[in-house]
């Protein structure tokens, strides 16, 4: 058995989470590359979107081989970034390694494996794309293509709770130069709990002395400081999980009366790909209430390629030229 144990303690706040825990090696590295790609789209006059995506991890210890992992493959961060750039946005994809990311998640080594895409010509040995798939491969190939050309993708990458946390504060900071033309896409799935590096054990947990007990401390609410202090006029969007379709729409409400920031998109595990609710403010004259709105696609037009992602990205495209339009600031 090993027991991990701890005193009774103040939770953490985004303030006191900083400054006890040790930022990634490659943050400044990283944000210096998302700095310059920040200012060449601002040149340019593009709007921006973060995009976050995948799952987070929790070591359990500073060697780690034992780890919590948050449920996500990626695919509504990696399938929503498509969507953006084919509306002409600049992204910034921050995503967990070796989760879905835009492009090549046609082409998963598990749902469709590359090679079974090619094809080999026995006389002169070269290699080509079978012709059911060529069509599909052009499409997302010339697209892919494109959009490196014009240098409006970038990707991240983050693994543990820790460097989510500080990546997206130092890439919402950045990206805050563009006031009300970036948008904030948080559709990772963040770890509720974690272990302070100051509690984890040093090296392998041992079994051999029965059960284990861990202790966890709660994660502090970044979104607060990310609404008051870390993006200024951003547009931001969050997700909302949950399983129990009873809570789905009490806890985005809470989330947004909370945090005061522009849309908490509430999806149930079981239904994601086919209906997610919208709840936001509803502004009419100065009297201000909360509307919900659901958007749903029928499950069998997925059959046919239909993603429910092109419909979320259509509206918030719209929300957020109203939000550039508007000026205005929150509440
Ligand atoms: C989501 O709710 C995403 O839509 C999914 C996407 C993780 C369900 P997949 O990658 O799944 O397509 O397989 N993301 C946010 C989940 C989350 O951690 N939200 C926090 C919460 O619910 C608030 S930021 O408390």
């Amino acid at each position: 058995m090993a027991t991990t144990t701890s005193t009774k303690s103040e939770p953490f706040s985004a303030e006191s989470y900083f400054a006890t825990q040790p930022p990634p090696s490659t943050l400044d590295h990283d944000i210096q590359n998302v700095r310059s790609f920040i200012s060449r789209q601002a040149e340019l006059g593009r709007n921006v979107v973060l995009v976050t995506s995948g799952g987070t991890t929790v070591p359990l210890e500073l060697n780690v081989v034992r780890f919590l992992d948050n449920f996500s493959a990626g695919t509504r961060g990696a399938t929503s970034a498509e969507y953006f750039l084919q509306a002409g946005y600049a992204v910034v994809f921050m995503h967990r390694q070796f989760s879905l990311q835009p492009f090549s998640r046609h082409y998963s080594h598990s749902t469709n494996p590359f090679l079974d895409l090619l094809e080999i010509d026995d006389k002169s040995h070269n290699i080509g794309v079978s012709s059911s798939q060529s069509s599909h491969l052009l499409e997302v190939l010339k697209t892919y293509k494109a959009v490196h050309n014009e240098g409006r993708l970038h990707t991240l990458t983050f693994v543990t709770i820790n460097d989510y946390l500080w990546l997206l504060r130092a890439v919402s900071q950045e990206l805050s130069v563009l006031r009300r033309r970036a948008m904030y896409y948080l559709a990772a799935a963040v770890g509720d709990f974690f272990l302070p590096r100051q509690k984890m054990s040093q090296h392998k947990i041992q079994s051999g002395k029965g059960s284990l007990i861990i202790e966890m401390d709660q994660v502090p609410k970044i979104l607060k400081p990310m609404v008051d202090e870390w993006s200024r006029d951003g547009y931001i969007v969050s997700f909302k999980l949950e399983t129990d379709q009873d809570l789905l729409i009490p806890k985005a409400r809470a989330s947004l009366e909370r945090y005061g920031h522009q849309v908490v998109i509430g999806n149930d595990l079981n239904t994601r790909k086919f209906e997610v609710v919208f709840v936001s403010r509803d502004e009419v004259g100065d009297r201000s209430s909360i509307k919900e709105t659901w958007l749903r696609i029928d499950p069998k037009s997925t059959e046919a390629g239909k993603e429910i992602e092109e419909d979320i990205i259509r509206e918030l495209v719209q929300r957020h030229r109203k939000w550039i339009e508007g000026g205005q600031t929150r509440n």
